[in-house]
């Protein structure tokens, strides 16, 4: 694996990076919505535990329908998170502690209060008309039956007009942008250099597989009671996706050296090259190969066989992408629940398996992101009541739960380990009210654990999640094995031992030599070392030394990354 060729070094092959939910990171105003002011507070702490990169979720200007995926002016910053000064302070504030800022492009589509979106409403034929998408549609019905990947129809009726409608892949205030057309390209590509221009690092780009459809408006076999159809391949990684992206890199992101990290789902092994190639239209992506299960989902049943999935996807992604790029490395974000409820079963939930779970891809090539409060391993939050949810796709998702017969407490469950919400909650700070996100009461309450998870508990004991993320991150940047980290080959090993998740990454000019090894059962497993140990370099059991051996046991839960002699 991964033996294919030098790339040429970029600044961004080294991102350790952190996502920031800036709606639920720090309130500085007691308006109980966290702001770009409570961003820049944290920004010591953020350096402190070794990022070099945070990626912003949307600040923009926006109604706030799916909190900022739905933006009415690129151009502004929401008031509910400051102002374009603020932006600009945290711009050159992270600049000065070696932190480059990432924003959210959300270009998939705009919010319906975006002028264009208000001036299209008022002549769907003219101008702004062809910025989004139009049709008419069919015996009374909308032009096609696919499914908004948020519920009910793609199609909203034009007010007005007897049979228009337009197209939306998201809810109906998200209307989809009509890549097809040569001016909406080029208003975005100026705004993106606008930005670029302000001193950003680059861009993660919302959706973006989703940028090109197939415009074949045929009626589709329904998948479900509604009759509508998850028409996944008419608008995700569509062919001629790559032309689009092509371009939009050529005339922004190649110009301006951006670190870009597209979001984008089901990447084939024949679209490594044009995706993320050394010539690929983006630095990186987000690939969901790996974090799409969740273990309470009756088909695993158990920690051990949702890991053996989760290991195969991570060695059958390396071996798809075999050097040719970078991909990102993460167990969380703002739309998933969180990965200690997502990948352990509740018995299997301890200090051990919480700082197991990220040496299993911290180690692997690729650049590295994890997600606020996951370093101090916050947890999913038990809801009472429908109305304590604030996503409007887990509304959507209970609404589906009740319609097929499930009770509340069913229905509620089912939130419970799917909901966006549960990594959404206020980040926990400290044990005082509000976990020390607002003094007043925040927008979705917090997560009631605060009280025994929080910063500044952790900060203080040196056994903490968060002090094992330190250690995990300055390992990964230690000058001595970054260049094996970042640039080294990798080779699984142990792959007939059950329950070892085993890799080596070998240096390439240096010949290092370093071993990640993991046991997920339940029974200690005892390992010969592929040569003979120099170093132990990490232990999520306290060990402390390891040289000169030529086996190591492995408790359960117990994981090593261990330095070999060349
Ligand atoms: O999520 C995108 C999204 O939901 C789809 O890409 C989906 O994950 C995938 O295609 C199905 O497997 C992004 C944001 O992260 C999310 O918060 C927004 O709600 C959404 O876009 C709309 O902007
Ligand atoms: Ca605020």
């Amino acid at each position: 694996m991964n033996r294919r060729r030098v790339m040429e070094k970029k600044w961004w092959h080294k991102t350790v990076g952190y996502q920031i939910y800036p709606k639920s990171f720090q309130d500085t105003n007691g308006d109980g919505i966290g702001d770009l002011k409570g961003v820049i507070r944290h920004l010591d702490k953020i350096e402190k535990l070794g990022a070099n990169v945070i990626w912003l979720c949307p600040v923009f200007a926006s109604p706030m329908v799916d909190n900022g995926y739905d933006i009415s002016d690129y151009m502004d910053i929401d008031p509910s998170f400051g102002t374009m000064e603020d932006m600009k302070e945290l711009i050159a504030e992270a600049k000065k502690r070696g932190i480059r800022i990432l924003m959210d492009l959300v270009v998939n589509h705009s919010s319906d209060r975006h002028a264009w979106f208000q001036a299209a409403l008022k002549d769907p034929f003219g101008k702004y008309g062809k910025y989004y998408v139009f049709r008419e549609g069919k015996d009374g019905k909308e032009p096609n039956n696919w499914r908004s990947i948020f519920g009910g129809s793609a199609w909203e009726k034009v007010p007005g007009y007897d049979k228009l409608y337009y197209l939306h892949i998201f809810t109906k205030e998200q209307p989809d942008l009509n890549w097809e057309n040569p001016k909406l390209r080029e208003e975005i590509y100026e705004m993106i250099l606008k930005w670029m221009d302000l001193g950003l690092g680059g861009f993660r780009l919302d959706a973006i597989s989703h940028l090109k459809k197939n415009y074949q408006y045929t009626n589709l076999p329904p998948d479900g009671p509604d009759e509508y159809n998850m028409a996944f391949e008419y608008f995700n990684n569509v062919d001629g996706l790559a032309d689009i992206l092509c371009e939009m890199k050529e005339r922004t992101f190649a110009p301006t050296d951006a670190l870009t990290i597209g979001e984008y789902d089901h990447m084939g092994p024949e679209d490594v090259e044009d995706v993320i190639g050394e010539n690929g239209s983006f630095s990186s992506v987000f690939d969901f190969c790996h974090t799409l299960d969740n273990v309470r989902n009756p088909k695993w049943g158990n920690t051990v066989a949702l890991f053996d999935d989760y290991r195969d996807q991570l060695f059958a992604a390396q071996k798809i992408v075999d050097g040719r790029g970078m991909l990102c490395n993460f167990l969380e974000n703002h739309d998933k629940p969180r990965s200690i409820d997502r990948f352990l079963m509740p018995e299997d939930q301890n200090l051990y398996s919480e700082k197991m779970l990220p040496v299993t891809n911290f180690f692997l090539p690729g650049i590295v992101f994890l997600y606020q409060g996951q370093e101090i391993g916050m947890t999913n939050c038990h809801r009472n009541d429908i109305s304590e949810y604030d996503d409007i796709s887990t509304k959507d998702q209970y609404q589906v739960a009740i319609d097929a017969g499930c009770t509340k407490e069913e229905a509620l469950a089912c939130c419970y380990e799917n909901s966006r919400d549960n990594a959404r909650t206020p980040m926990q700070w400290s044990a005082d009210e509000n976990g020390g996100f607002s003094a007043h009461a925040p927008w979705l309450a917090v997560n009631p654990n605060y009280k025994e998870i929080n910063v500044s508990e952790q900060e203080g004991r040196a056994d903490s999640v968060l002090s094992y993320y330190k250690e995990l991150i300055k390992l990964r940047k230690s000058p001595e094995y970054e260049e094996t980290f970042v640039y080294g080959n990798v080779e699984p090993v142990y792959e007939d031992t059950d329950t070892v998740f085993g890799f080596m990454r070998m240096g390439k000019e240096n010949r290092q030599k370093i071993l990640v090894a993991a046991n997920y059962g339940k029974e200690a497993v005892s390992l010969p070392l592929p040569g003979t140990a120099k170093k132990l370099l990490l232990s999520n059991a306290g060990r402390r030394k390891l040289a000169d051996a030529d086996h190591i046991t492995l408790e359960s839960l117990e994981t090593a990354v261990v330095l070999l002699k060349a």
